[in-house]
């Protein structure tokens, strides 16, 4: 039984910790990682950390996990509120995922409200900041190891 994660990332955030920090903090993404592979080696799983502009490489990626994981945890940042087709591709994989978003997008602009990954999520965490990858990758290890309450 697989093991594996995918942690994937959507536009825009390889600019973690280098801009708009009053929003996202000062953590970069080489920092969130760094803190996913330290977790994922104490809970035994493996992960693969990737990030994209482009939104047919994270749905390739989705692809790539129906094939080896076990889970996704994913931000798809404004692919969130717009991509039907990230959707359409999470819709195909098995097992578990959970939706992470730094911001809690609850508290901001009307158009964040609406998410088509949380239509498929079997977890969501938003406004814990970068936090919430740690959150959301103990929670698919749950998910894998069937202690998910
Ligand atoms: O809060 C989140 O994690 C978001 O997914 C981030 C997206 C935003 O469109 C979503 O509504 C909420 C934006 C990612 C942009 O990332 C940046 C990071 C640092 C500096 C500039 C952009």
């Amino acid at each position: 039984m697989s093991r594996l994660v995918y942690i994937l990332n959507g536009p825009n955030l390889n600019l973690l910790g280098k801009r708009q920090p009053e929003i996202y903090g000062h953590v970069t993404l080489a920092d969130v990682e760094a803190e996913c592979r330290a977790l994922a080696s104490e809970l035994k799983l493996e992960i693969k950390f990737y990030q994209s502009n482009r939104e047919y490489e994270v749905i390739d990626w989705i692809h790539a996990a129906r094939e080896d994981a076990a889970g996704i945890v994913i931000n798809p940042a404004a692919f969130t509120h717009t991509s039907l087709a990230i959707l359409d591709a999470l819709n195909t994989f098995e097992g578990a995922v959970i939706e992470v978003h730094i911001s809690n997008v609850h508290k901001r602009e009307a158009f964040r409200h609406h998410s088509y990954v949380s239509l498929r999520a079997d977890g969501v965490i938003a406004g814990c900041g970068t936090q919430g990858y740690a959150l959301g990758l103990r929670r698919a290890g749950q998910i894998i190891d069937g202690k998910a309450a």
